[in-house]
């Protein structure tokens, strides 16, 4: 194979984000790419964990409420877009849908997701499950799809941003993301976000350090995927998982610690790099708000919080922001 074929092969952009990581004053890589297909499937059982309270506990906060979530939209007396950022596998957005299904209420379903597999099974199972849903997936980015708003124009929108995935966002970003989803809605619309909440910061940090190690191979197999998809040479078992929560902030952040001086190799950038013993590779923040964190966050934005669905324990919040 010659040299332009092997460097073809190679995803340009992971490898670009790759480089500027590893080239920034302090060493990071962008937790979205965790999910590969090893990824996700330890993503899946990460949510099974019993220290992993937050994927139960939003599950049970859209069983108890789902009809008063809903209950505004349905209320319009007219057809309306369900708009889903970051759809995933839609274990949660099922009770939301077949809430309304069962009612027979009008609705457009639209799940936006990074992943054209995942909205491929998506659609799959839930047409088995609901067959008249009219369900039309989007593949893209966030910023991407919510510039182009490839949904039924002149309707009420209800969007979903569930999961903590909004957590995902260092502030400065999340308040750049909220500029597009304001863009992308209309007087009256509705977000609802699911916020992880401020508590005991010990449950935090287990959350993120589970007794089985399954969270230290999810952040591990980030080093994995590089070796294997940009012709990569990390020792992988010589880092170190090491979340640590800081509860003023509300900031969760996981790294990876090198636990001796390494030399890693990038096939794909063509280039080394050094890392020192005890230096972290910053890999993850997954952000944690206190109810007044949100309130802010909507007067900031100019949403009006409707109501912070949550949990008997305080665990999570499922809010609903109205523009
Ligand atoms: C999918 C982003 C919500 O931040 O809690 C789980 C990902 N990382 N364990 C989170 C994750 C480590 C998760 N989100």
């Amino acid at each position: 194979m010659n040299q332009s074929n092997t460097t073809t092969a190679f995803d340009k952009v992971f490898a670009q984000d790759i480089l500027n990581g590893l080239t920034s004053p302090v060493k990071y890589l962008p937790s979205k790419y965790f999910y590969d297909e090893k990824g996700d499937k330890l993503f899946q059982q990460i949510m099974a964990l019993p220290e992993y309270y937050l994927t139960r506990t939003e599950f049970l906060i859209l069983e108890k409420y789902a009809g008063q979530i809903l209950q505004p939209f349905i209320n319009k007396g007219e057809k309306f877009n369900l708009i889903e950022l970051g759809a995933g596998n839609g274990y949660k957005t099922r009770i939301l849908i077949k809430y309304l299904y069962d009612r027979q209420v009008p609705f457009n379903y639209y799940p936006i997701d990074i992943s054209g597999n995942v909205l491929d099974e998506l659609k799959e199972a839930f047409l088995l499950e609901f067959p008249n849903l009219t369900i039309y997936p989007i593949k893209g980015t966030y910023r991407a799809t919510l510039t182009d708003c490839n949904w039924e124009k002149n309707l009420p929108n209800l969007m979903l941003f569930l999961g903590s995935n909004f957590g995902n966002f260092v502030e400065s970003d999340a308040l750049d993301l909220m500029d597009y989803i304001t863009h992308a809605l209309n007087p009256q619309d509705g977000i609802l976000i699911g916020f992880d909440l401020k508590k005991d910061p010990q449950l935090i940090l287990d959350a993120y350090n589970d007794s089985k190690g399954v969270t230290r191979d999810f952040n591990l197999n980030l080093l994995h995927r590089i070796n294997k998809e940009l012709d990569a040479d990390f020792d992988v078992a010589q880092f170190k998982h090491w979340p640590v929560y800081n509860p003023d902030s509300g900031e969760c952040k996981s790294y990876l610690v090198s636990l001796k001086d390494q030399t890693v190799n990038i096939g794909a950038l063509n280039k080394k790099f050094q890392i020192v013993r005890a230096e972290p590779i910053f890999t993850e923040v997954s952000r944690k708000f206190s109810l007044q964190d949100i309130q802010q966050l909507g007067i900031e934005k100019g949403f009006k919080i409707l109501e912070d669905f949550m949990d008997d324990e305080g665990f999570f919040s499922d809010s609903m922001l109205i523009k």
